[in-house]
C-alpha cells in the first residue's frame, strides 16, 4: 500500500514537473518570438528608410535633369515654365512628376526672378499658377505642401473670390502681385526646385568611389546659382 501510496506520489510530482517546463518553454518561445517580431520591426523600418532616401535621390535627380537642366537656375532654385495651360491641381501635378512643385515665391527678390524668367521663357502670358490656395480653410493660405506661408504679395482688393476663387495667380502687369482665382481655371505656371546644401552633402556622400572628373562635375550641376 505504502508502494503503490509512493509511486502516485511520483506520477504526480513528474506530471507538475512536466507542466512548469513545458510553460517554461512556452514563454521562452513566446519571448524569442515577441524579439524576432522586434528585429523584423527594425529590419522593416531601416528598409523603408533606405527606399525613402533612395526615391528622394531619384527625385533629385529627376529635378536636376528636367526643371534645373532644362529651366533656369536662379539663387539655389530652379525655375521650368509650362509648355500648356493646366488647371491649378493638374499643373502641380505635373510639376510632382518633374521632380519639383509649384512655384512659390518666399521675398520679393524671387518675385523679380520670376517676372525676369517669366517675361523670357512665357512671353506674351500675364499670369500663371503660383502653389499658393486656400481650399481647406477660407483665408488660410498655405503652399501646395500644405505649410503656411509667410510671404503674400496681393494686388490691391485681392483676394477677393471668397470660398468661389482658392488658387492664387502671380500678374505680369500687376508687376509679380497676386489674385485669386479659381482653381479649375487653365493657366500656365512655373514649376521649381530648391536644392539645398543638405542635398548636396548627400550626394557628395555617395561620390567617393566616383572618378574625381566626375565628382566636379556633378558638384557644378548641383549648384544652382
Ligand atoms: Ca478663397
Amino acid at each position: 500500500m505504502a508502494k503503490s501510496g509512493l509511486v502516485v506520489c511520483l506520477l504526480v510530482i513528474s506530471l507538475l514537473l512536466d507542466q512548469a517546463s513545458s510553460h517554461s518553454s512556452r514563454l521562452k518561445s513566446r519571448k524569442h518570438s515577441k524579439r524576432r517580431v522586434k528585429e523584423k520591426d527594425g529590419d522593416l523600418k531601416s528598409q523603408v528608410e533606405k527606399l525613402w532616401r533612395e526615391v528622394n535621390a531619384l527625385k533629385e535627380m529627376q529635378a536636376l535633369q528636367t526643371v534645373c537642366l532644362r529651366g533656369t537656375k536662379v539663387h539655389r532654385k530652379c525655375y521650368l515654365a509650362s509648355e500648356g495651360l493646366k488647371h491649378f491641381h493638374e499643373a502641380n501635378e505635373d510639376c510632382i512628376s518633374k521632380g519639383g512643385t509649384l512655384v512659390v515665391p518666399r521675398n520679393s527678390d524671387e518675385i523679380n526672378a520670376l517676372r525676369d524668367y517669366a517675361k523670357r521663357s512665357l512671353p506674351g502670358v500675364n499670369d500663371f499658377w503660383v502653389g499658393i490656395n486656400d481650399m481647406a480653410t477660407e483665408g488660410k493660405f498655405l503652399d501646395v505642401n500644405g505649410m503656411a506661408v509667410s510671404f503674400l504679395n496681393w494686388d490691391r482688393a485681392q483676394p477677393n473670390g471668397g470660398k468661389r476663387e482658392n488658387c492664387v495667380l502671380f500678374s505680369q502687369s500687376a508687376q509679380g502681385k497676386w489674385s485669386d482665382e479659381i482653381c479649375r481655371t487653365s493657366k500656365k505656371y512655373i514649376s521649381f526646385r530648391e536644392f539645398l546644401s543638405q542635398i548636396k552633402q548627400q550626394q557628395q556622400e555617395k561620390l567617393p568611389q566616383t572618378p574625381q572628373k566626375q565628382k566636379l562635375k556633378l558638384m557644378k550641376l548641383y549648384t544652382c546659382q
